[in-house]
């Protein structure tokens, strides 16, 4: 190995292996990379987009009664879930390519504990299914029908398939062209992944969505694979995505952040590397969208899109704001 590479190589080793502070390849010491909006310290709920203010209300509100970053977290998403003019999350969500909203979510503690439901269809609720999939079962994940059936064996409610009156609008408008292309772009996304952290140092997280627009029908995301969408650890932190699923599942992103957080990255430095490997495995990363929020244990926050737009409610601190995102490019 010559010179050049044993350094270069000495210097990535650093910084993922606990280094306090890495090393630059000339051997100097480098200041890890901090987000400006990142204090330490809980409780704090954090949330993608903008609907995420709501839901990190009411997961702050949850863990001011002293409830559990897990009440929290559930209690949150349930907000967006139930609102009917959210077209990404719940049954007001847009449908698949043949008319049907198919809803996938996953919930997960820093103990390991989860559970996640995909593929659910006429269920209000499906964070607080998967919890009793992670509760009341021996499963991780129940899918489709399954999934369903364990539902109104809770006594759930299943309503029938059908549309919210913009969610109809915009499907017959799509039947026109039925142009099959996933339609995550800079401007159309959403989904809502929470992640909490409560007043007892306990981390918890959920990720909810009715996945892609228009997709095929079956098709499910990352929103309810574990490491994928959503992946919490209370020895180092947790993470979650948004945005076109597939390159999320391709690369694990949540995974992979949590794991780079364990290896030395700051929480920061943990979101943009999970997006840069977006970008190395995907040539038309300027066709769509991916943002990812990453906390560590003590309640440090990183935050990254792929492009300029994706935006997360922080509530920690007394101060309750939606803030930018730092992003990988502008370019469309
Ligand atoms: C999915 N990740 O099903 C979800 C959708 C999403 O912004 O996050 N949209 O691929």
């Amino acid at each position: 190995m010559n010179r050049k590479k044993f350094i270069t190589r000495a210097a990535l080793a650093a910084l993922f292996a606990g280094a306090a502070t890495p090393v630059s390849a000339a051997g100097k010491r480098r200041k890890k990379k901090q987000n400006p909006e990142s204090r330490a310290g809980g409780p704090m709920s954090i949330a993608t987009w903008k609907h995420g203010m709501e839901a990190t209300a009411e997961a702050m509100r949850v863990m001011q009664e002293g409830k559990s970053a897990l009440d929290a977290a559930e209690a949150g998403v349930r907000v967006t879930e139930a609102d009917k003019t959210n077209t990404s999350v719940g049954l007001g969500g847009f449908p698949d390519r043949e008319g049907i909203v198919t809803l996938d979510a996953s919930i997960m503690e820093g103990s390991g504990r989860c559970g996640s439901v995909s593929f659910v269809q006429g269920i209000d609720h499906p964070i607080t299914l998967a919890r009793k999939v992670m509760e009341d079962t021996p499963h991780v994940m129940l899918t489709g029908r399954g999934a369903e059936m364990f539902a109104q064996s809770l006594g759930m409610v299943k309503h029938p398939n059908t549309l919210t009156e913009v969610s109809r609008k915009a499907w017959e408008n799509w039947l026109k062209e039925k142009q099959y292309k996933p339609i995550i772009n800079i401007e159309n996304h959403d989904t809502i992944g929470l992640l909490a952290l409560d007043q007892n140092g306990k981390l918890a997280g959920c990720c909810t969505t009715s996945g892609l627009a228009f997709k095929m029908h079956g098709r499910v995301g990352d929103s309810p694979i574990i490491g994928a969408g959503l992946f919490c650890d209370e020895e180092v932190g947790a993470a979650t995505c948004t945005g076109l699923g597939e390159t999320v599942l391709r690369t694990l992103a949540s995974h992979t952040a949590v794991e780079l957080m364990r290896h030395g990255a700051t929480a920061q430095e943990a979101a943009e590397e999970a997006i840069h490997r977006i970008v190395k495995k995907h040539s038309n990363f300027k066709d769509f969208q991916v943002g990812i929020l990453v906390i560590t244990k003590t309640g440090e926050h990183g935050a990254f899109g792929l492009h300029k737009g994706f935006n997360y409610a922080l509530h920690q601190h007394n101060s309750h704001r939606l803030i930018d995102a730092a992003y990988y490019s502008q370019a469309k």
